[in-house]
């Protein structure tokens, strides 16, 4: 089979991408979501999200007419899924997107047809889209009864790009490909061979589920060392940052960046899908989330046990994006300790964000200031960094010695 028509059901952060630069080699991308707005800016060739050169590639593609997007499937050769998997109430994983991504193509499926779920998700999650979608379409077969002879094809192809680096790591990275028979993986390889330049490895859609959240956990994990560090050090009196680039000499250690929390959508989320799954088993993942989960807090009680010695503190927080040079505020920790500040009346408290134009809402109501970095440092006397974005980089020790810094990137570290 070659690949002419290809249908992204969900044009977030994964899918978009996915959809331009499949588009962008000649194969026709009918992208699909629920939201209007996000249909009619994709189709004025414009982005609703911030990700380098995304807006350039998306233009071009729709204006060559090979990337269009709808609000409803229509037939094509193969799905590509990349729904949001949030997790519920207790942590657990809510796969509603995806149940509702399969009513979407359902209609649509045509026998031959490939399915691809994207989107990170808990064991046994590939299965279940097959099994739904045999309910929503009884006169095809699935690969969880015909195996190899199955109608539709389905496999779990996780995505594994760093937000910020989407189009190299779209095309450079490995992929796996865990198909429900081989002829599922055989003919995901061959899909992702038209823009994939990284190796293939092939194996059962459980083991591609599990090897998604593994990878996350294993970063989870790795941050929340060097969180716990942090804390150590604080207490201890040495600078986090000093030891651990000292630490990281020695040829096997590589300790990664504390921070003020984990963020986003993916590494904050994830790990509960595996807890989720082996409650008694997962002790530290669980455990790591717990220690991530709580960083937020240390920071708020840093900057309000500083803010003491000032009668009426001005407080700028650097940062609301979950990390730098991004305009993701989703699962933020910056976002949760802004609004805890607000909360707790220390004073004035003001954000700078260079990637965003106006406050969500929350932030607003909460009588949180979105400032430029100019107004921040007129007007602070205590300067919280939460998030190492390129322009705070550039300040000099002259921009800052008079105020109280509470650096929790390290962007200082070495002033
Ligand atoms: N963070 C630290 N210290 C570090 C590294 C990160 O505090 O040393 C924080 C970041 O500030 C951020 C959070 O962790 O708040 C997550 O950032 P990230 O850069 O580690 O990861 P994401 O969420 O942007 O992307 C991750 C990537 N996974 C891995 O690196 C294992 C990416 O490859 C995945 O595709 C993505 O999750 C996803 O979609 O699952």
């Amino acid at each position: 089979m070659t690949f002419e028509k290809i249908c992204v059901v969900g044009l977030g952060y994964i899918g978009l991408p996915t959809a331009a630069v499949i588009a962008s080699r000649g194969i026709e991308v009918i992208g699909v979501d629920v939201s209007k707005r996000v249909i009619d800016t994709i189709n004025r060739g414009e982005v609703h999200i911030v990700e380098p050169d995304l807006d350039m590639l998306v233009q071009a593609t729709v204006n060559i007419g090979k990337l269009r997007a709808t609000l409803l499937a229509e037939p094509a050769q193969a799905f590509i899924i990349a729904v949001p998997t949030p997790f519920k109430e207790g942590h657990k994983p809510d796969l509603s997107y995806i149940h509702s991504a399969a009513k979407i193509i359902a209609p649509a499926l045509e026998k031959g047809n490939l399915v691809i779920l994207e989107s990170t998700s808990p064991v046994g999650a590939t299965e279940k889209l097959s099994a739904w979608l045999q309910v929503l379409r009884p006169d095809l077969s699935f690969p969880q009864t015909a195996a190899e002879n199955a109608d539709i094809h389905i496999a779990h192809c996780p995505e594994r790009v760093l937000p910020g680096h989407v189009l190299e790591e779209l095309v450079s990275n490995d992929r796996i490909v865990g198909g429900m028979s081989k002829k599922c993986s055989d003919l995901a390889i061959k899909l992702y061979k038209t823009f994939v330049r990284g190796e293939c490895y092939t194996t059962n859609s459980r083991t591609a589920e599990m090897a998604k959240l593994t990878e996350n956990s294993f970063r989870d994990v790795n941050i929340a060392f060097a969180n716990e560090l942090s804390i150590i050090c604080d207490k201890l009196q040495i600078n986090v940052w000093e030891l651990i680039a000292l630490a990281n000499r020695h040829p096997r250690v590589n300790i990664l960046n504390p921070g003020p929390g984990v963020g986003g959508h993916c590494i904050a989320v994830d790990p509960w899908f595996i807890v989720d799954s082996a409650p008694e088993e997962a002790i530290l993942i669980r455990h790591a989330r717990e220690i991530n989960d709580a960083k937020p807090n240390y920071v708020v009680k840093q900057v309000v046990d500083a803010a003491v010695q000032f009668k009426k503190p001005v407080i700028a927080c650097l940062g609301l994006a979950f990390k730098a040079d991004i305009d993701d505020l989703r699962e933020s920790p910056a976002v949760d300790i802004v609004l805890k500040l607000a909360q707790s009346n220390q004073g004035k408290i003001l954000a700078v964000e260079p990637n965003i134009s106006h406050l969500p809402p929350k932030l607003q109501e909460a009588g949180i200031e979105l400032v430029s970095l100019k107004k921040a440092l007129e007007e602070a006397n205590i300067l919280v960094v939460l998030v190492d974005h390129k322009p705070f980089k550039t300040l000099t020790h002259n921009d800052i010695n008079t105020k109280v810094i509470m650096d929790t990137r390290g962007i200082f570290r070495h002033f």
